[in-house]
């Protein structure tokens, strides 16, 4: 009988060999299937496991709790979960009890695994909000910036993202696709809570096909597949004085559609003035965003012909370019542009977020509604916008801005993470280091030795998603997939729900947590629920036949999605959820909150760090999402590797950058500059600009004191800003970066990234 099994990276079929082998085959709806998942074929118990609960050594030794030793240096002591249990629950007790529940940091970011059920961010906060409550953070790393923007612009973000106009819509209409940071096909690989089949390549290829043309404006060439697309070279961060340039010029010529800007918008007068440089006296036109963006005039002015040339244009815009200093820009001004164009809302025009930057975005796909476990209420109203995290642990009792108000840092003493991995995820990770040796306790659920655990006090082994059962129900995709177990939990881990049971058992709660429901009732009970919410439930079998049938899809809708269309069509019925109920073209919330850094509607703002700021040695790091793997996962298997060489992160450097440095192709290099260093392997070519390197993000971190390296194993936050984009957002900004890179002549220090730490005090010798 066949299991499924299913990922942020696809659905797959899958076969056990032995104890703990298995085999991840393509899923029969799948017709492009990712490698991403046979990368957990070989990591299931081998060394990287985490086995047993674990304490750090330092940690427990301390009695004086400010005496905990260096976090991530140290020895761990393997535990009974009796023993895990009671320290944890005590733990939180004695916390909670001193300081409050507000000095508990559970905001907890991160992707975890797919699987409705088994979240294990969900179940974290559920069991917490019993206890009184966490400081929480807000927004997410992937678009921040554009979470805090957008909804001031077009009255909401996070709800439009499902809505995306379909790639069908594009094929049928379009004539011009601008992409802004590219439609990179690798990204399309993922989608948050699991999908069953992938459409991007099939979405674009059918619309390049059938003669829409696309362009790529991006500093790297692979960030578009299409071999007869045109590739216009920018520097990164400038797009805002590109998008600005395109503004003057259709301006300029006449072209701007008024009646959208009347009937749909508010205050295209401010941004006009600005634009032509009525009180600054800079004209932002193509001479000027020229010399920012590095795109030659020519080509700005061509752009202009083929856009005015085109019946329908879509402007897509790569939530890469939210995470950069004055992220939000970058959005306002391509939907303030789309306005001009006064195409949103059109069949195959207007504007996109980020095409095939995940599977859902252009997929023409019915939206489930999908019921998942109830959170409970967070009594604690402290919270920190998400990429705050260091300096919440640097700046207790301080305050920080964000979107219109001042809030204060809490006064951190413990964390706990389930499924995310700040060492990942997280800008200037010495930074990070260090604020972390602060709380007085770090508690994780992890799988695998990753940094995370290594860096934590308390590990609570949890099991991957083939060691249980749950369900595939997600809001991003019309696929219900039973996740059936495979596998026993491998050594002595439990599911994330079965950790919080037995903490709730331990604090005297389980009852309320569990609801007296096992795995198996939940399972049952989301699926029910979510049926209970659907429009129409015919295409939801009974539970039995679900079962039996393992999966099932509904069915797509017949029209193409077309964001927005139904305001565009009556705005008077469907008014947008902004203070005018149009678009925002200039916000007076956002100009009363009196910031340098963002102001009244979309300008230009330099980035703290970008080409035009460096000297002739700097190179501007990206630092994209990896092809292999999601961020840090399975970056210990097998797939992974063949985005590395010899073992490390590739770096990639335009040929007469690498020639004036006395770099040679696939050799070792020391990149670095005032945060850190960290090793790489170049990979020398033509297919990124002058100016600019790239390394992919999601080699766990692994540092290396003798070689005066942070890192040896290439993990790019080690070099990165730790920086919020603007006062209104406080984004994470990785892609505004600089760097120098050298050839590293030392020998090769050896990997120990999945090395476990030392282990002692087995638990059969000594019971502890
Ligand atoms: N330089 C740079 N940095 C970036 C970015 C960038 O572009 N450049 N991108 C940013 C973006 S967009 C994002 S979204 C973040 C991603 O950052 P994260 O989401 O934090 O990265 P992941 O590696 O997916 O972390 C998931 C963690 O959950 C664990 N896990 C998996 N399944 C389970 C489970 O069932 N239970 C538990 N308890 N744990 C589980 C995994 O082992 C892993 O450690 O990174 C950000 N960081
Ligand atoms: N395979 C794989 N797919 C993923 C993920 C993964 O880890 N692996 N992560 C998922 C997640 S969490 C997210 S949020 C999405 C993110 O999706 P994106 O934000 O689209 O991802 P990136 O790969 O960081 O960026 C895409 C491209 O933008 C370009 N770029 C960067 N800065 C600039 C700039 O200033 N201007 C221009 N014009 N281009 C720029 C870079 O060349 C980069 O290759 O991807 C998702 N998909
Ligand atoms: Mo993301």
């Amino acid at each position: 009988m066949n299991k499924y099994t299913s990922t942020h990276w696809g659905t797959y079929e899958v076969k056990r060999y032995g104890k703990n082998r298995v085999k991840l085959y393509p899923f029969e709806d799948d017709k492009d299937p990712s490698i991403i998942g046979q990368g957990i074929e070989d990591i299931l118990d081998d060394e990287s496991r985490i086995k047993h609960p674990m304490i750090r050594k330092g940690w427990l030794n301390a009695k004086d709790k400010d005496l905990t030793g260096l976090r991530g240096d140290d020895e761990f002591v393997e535990v009974s979960w009796e023993n895990a249990f009671r320290t944890v629950a005590t733990e939180i007790q004695r916390v909670k009890n001193t300081y409050g529940n507000s000095s508990i940091y559970a905001g907890s970011y991160g992707w975890a695994s797919a699987g409705r059920f088994h979240h294990a961010q969900s179940h974290l906060k559920r069991f917490l909000n019993f206890t009184g409550g966490f400081t929480y953070s807000k927004n997410t790393y992937s678009f921040a910036a554009a979470e805090v923007l957008v909804p001031h612009v077009l009255g909401d973000f996070y709800n439009y993202l499902p809505e995306t106009t379909s790639w069908q819509s594009i094929t049928k209409n379009s004539s011009l696709v601008i992409a802004f940071g590219g439609i990179p096909l690798k990204n399309g690989q993922i989608n948050a809570g699991g999908l069953g089949a992938h459409v991007q390549k099939e979405g674009i290829n059918k619309a390049a096909m059938n003669g829409v043309k696309f362009i790529n404006v991006s500093p790297l060439r692979s960030d578009l597949h299409l071999k007869n697309s045109t590739w216009v070279k920018i520097n990164p961060n400038t797009d805002v004085a590109l998008i600005m340039a395109l503004a003057f010029h259709l301006d300029e010529a006449k072209l701007v559609n008024k009646e959208f800007l009347k009937r749909y918008t508010v205050g295209y007068q401010k941004f006009i003035d600005y634009v032509r440089g009525k009180k600054d006296g800079i004209a932002k036109n193509a001479r000027w965003a020229s010399a920012i963006t590095g795109v030659n005039e020519k080509i700005i002015r061509d752009l202009i012909l083929q856009i005015s040339d085109a019946k329908r244009t879509m402007i897509s815009v790569s939530w890469s370019l939210t995470r950069q200093d004055h992220g939000e820009q970058p959005f306002w001004a391509a939907i303030t542009f789309a306005c001009m164009l006064g195409q949103i809302g059109l069949p195959g025009g207007g504007i996109g977020f980020g095409y095939s930057a995940v599977n859902s975005m252009g997929n023409n796909f019915n939206n489930i509604r999908g019921a998942s476990v109830p959170q409970g209420t967070n009594n604690i109203k402290s919270f920190i916008p998400v990429a705050r995290i260091s300096e919440m642990l640097e700046k207790p009792n301080q305050p920080f801005e964000y979107n219109g108000s001042t809030y204060n840092y809490p006064d951190i003493k413990l964390i706990y993470w389930a499924g995310g991995n700040p060492f990942h995820h997280h800008q200037d990770l010495n930074r990070m280091i260090k604020a972390w040796q602060k709380p007085e306790t770090i508690i994780c659920n992890e799988w695998c030795w990753n940094s995370l655990a290594k860096h934590s006090d308390i590990i609570l082994p949890c099991t991957t998603a083939l060691e249980r059962n749950d369900i595939m129900i997600s809001p991003r995709d019309p696929y219900v997939v039973y996740m059936e177990k495979v596998l026993e939990p491998v050594g002595n881990s439990k599911t994330d729900f079965d950790i919080f049971c037995g903490l709730a058992k331990e604090l005297g709660f389980l009852e309320k947590y569990s609801l007296n429901k096992n795995e198996e009732e939940w399972i049952k009970w989301i699926y029910e629920e979510t049926k209970t919410r659907q429009n129409d439930q015919s295409f939801f079998p009974n539970y039995k036949n679900f079962l039996e049938k393992k999966w099932f899809k509904i069915p797509n809708p017949k029209e193409p999605k077309l964001l927005l269309n139904d305001f565009i069509k009556d705005p008077a019925a469907h008014p947008l959820k902004t203070p005018s109920g149009k678009i925002e073209i200039f916000s007076k919330n956002i100009e009363s909150f009196n910031y340098s850094d963002c102001k009244g509607h979309a300008a230009w703002f330099e980035p703290v760090e970008y080409i035009k700021k460096s000297d002739k040695r700097k190179l501007h790091l990206l630092s994209n999402q990896p092809r292999y793997k999601l961020h840090s996962q399975l970056d210990n298997g097998q797939i992974s590797q063949r985005e590395k060489l010899f073992g490390r992160s590739v770096i990639e450097i335009n040929k007469e950058d690498a020639a004036e440095r006395g770099i040679k192709n696939k050799s070792p290099v020391r990149v670095f500059n005032e945060r850190g260093s960290c090793l790489a392997f170049s990979k020398i070519s033509s297919n990124i600009i002058r100016g600019v390197t790239n390394i992919s993000t999601g080699a766990w971190l692994d540092p290396d004191p003798e070689n005066n390296l942070s890192c040896k194993h290439g993990n790019p936050n080690v070099l990165t800003l730790d920086k919020g984009t603007s006062q209104l957002a406080q984004g994470p900004i990785a892609h505004s970066c600089l760097v120098e890179i050298e050839p590293f002549y030392n020998e090769l220090p050896k990997l120990t990234a999945y090395k476990p730490p030392l282990i002692i005090n087995k638990i059969k010798k000594n019971k502890l």
